[in-house]
């Protein structure tokens, strides 16, 4: 058993909001104040994996924020090496759940088992669970995998009595014997959801309530790459109805979009993930999270996924104006400062006068006196800075070979959280790094 009881810090904001590693299959679970996170972990294939055009992943992280914006990664919690049953040389620790029961904490993952007698390769995709007394571990996984239940992409919903139901693709419903350790055998607590679409891959399926609704959502290849589509019912056993789709498919091919759905302080949001981190290779995607707004009749507005994500940036922190809510029509585009290494992020280049980014929900906790701007050359011109449409600075950025930090006097500007604009006020080409304010 492995188990990371120190935290390390990851101040992050943004999309993708796991930073320094790939991370996928994000499970999101509310305790208290905070969010707490736990995705699967794709690496690149090691030496002793042959499969290296295919996902592979040997352990989970837990990660939490208590303002959505500051993520922490508190280590690993479990992986194929400490987990009594896994297969040592699977790599196949795909999309996890945890939910909490009885005051502790029951992690759910998926693996392929070690070979039994007899077997060459592997005993097949199997359910495991791993116990903790707090979100973060550390987790004590069971010796043994769910009995009778095989597969991938376990769900763990639990309804509003307390009842715990094991969702896997299929997509069936199971009630969970107390242990949790167990799913009940008995016909009538098991209930396959008949309603979902039948042509086209449907897996990871992830069921939440809202307003006394059950939602059974679930990414479906409709056509090539998944989108992300929806069930409702009144009760949990259905009738189900379906409701079509309400993410569409990335924009960048990554094919897989797996998900979860949390409610938290009052707003509802959606966790799913994306290659950004890697353009080139889809089986190593990065946890995304955005906002879900529902109509009155209850439906799920389409969710569009933004750059910006979620939670409230200070002005004090590198706004990473390449995370931006708005960009203009053309003069400006986004780009990996280096291309070689995507984990070091992106720029803004603005190279048309007039071209402008937006980025919002910026809270200034006093007026701002100064700002710096960190330049990438080749760059010269003159920014101007705008606090909600008002001109509050003017940077000149001088023709410069190196890296540089342009700083300007900023006057007018008010504290409060305010949406932030940046506009080339000059020809020439200016690219922006972040932007701080003092
Ligand atoms: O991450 C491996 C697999 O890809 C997951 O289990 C699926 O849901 C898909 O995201």
């Amino acid at each position: 058993m492995t188990a990371a009881l120190l935290g390390s810090a990851l101040a992050t904001a943004q999309n993708p909001i796991i930073r320094d590693q790939f991370s996928a299959d994000p499970s999101a679970l509310v305790v208290g104040d905070r969010v707490y996170v736990f995705p699967s972990h794709d690496i690149k294939a090691p030496a002793d994996y042959a499969r290296k055009d295919w996902f592979c992943m040997a352990d989970y992280h837990v990660f939490s924020s208590d303002n959505l914006t500051d993520w922490t990664d508190h280590g690993m919690i479990v992986d194929q090496w400490s987990a009594p049953w896994v297969n040592e040389k699977g790599y196949s620790m795909w999309a996890p759940d945890c939910k909490e029961h009885n005051g502790k904490y029951y992690f759910f993952f998926p693996a392929g088992a070690k070979p039994q007698p007899g077997q060459r390769f592997g005993g097949g995709n199997r359910v495991g669970v791993a116990i903790a007394d707090n979100p973060e571990g550390p987790y004590i996984p069971q010796e043994t995998p769910l009995e009778g239940v095989g597969g991938i992409d376990p769900c763990i919903f639990v309804d509003d009595d307390g009842q715990g139901y094991l969702v896997m693709p299929g997509i069936t419903i199971t009630k969970m014997n107390d242990d949790w350790l167990s799913v009940s055998t008995d016909p009538a607590d098991r209930h396959r959801v008949e309603e979902v679409p039948t042509k086209g891959l449907v897996e990871g399926p992830y069921l939440f309530k809202h307003n006394g609704k059950y939602y059974m959502t679930f990414p479906w290849a409709r056509d090539v790459e998944e989108v992300l589509a929806y069930c409702m019912a009144d009760n949990i056993f259905g009738p189900y109805k379906f409701m079509g789709v309400f993410f569409e498919e990335h924009a960048n091919k990554c094919w897989t979009n797996h998900h979860s759905i949390i409610e938290y302080k009052g707003q509802t949001y959606l966790f799913y993930h994306h290659n950004e981190f890697s353009p080139e290779f889809d089986k190593n995607r990065s946890v995304c999270a955005d906002s879900i707004f529902f109509e009155e009749d209850g439906t799920i507005r389409m969710v569009k996924p933004t750059l910006r994500g979620i939670g409230v940036t200070q002005s004090d922190s590198k706004i990473q104006l390449d995370r931006y809510s708005a960009l203009s029509n053309s003069g400006d585009s986004i780009a990996y400062l280096e291309p070689s290494n995507y984990f070091a992020g992106w720029k803004t280049v603005f190279f048309e006068e007039g071209a402008w980014a937006q980025y919002n929900t910026v809270n200034f906790k006093k007026a701002p006196k100064s700002v710096t701007v960190k330049i990438v050359p080749p760059s010269a011109g003159t920014l101007e800075i705008l606090q909600d449409d008002k001109v509050i600075a003017s940077v000149n950025v001088p023709a410069d070979r190196q890296v540089i930090e342009a700083k300007a006097k900023v006057s007018g500007a008010s504290k409060g959280i305010h949406h932030l604009k940046v506009r080339m006020a000059t020809q020439g080409k200016i690219q922006v790094d972040w932007l701080s304010f003092e």
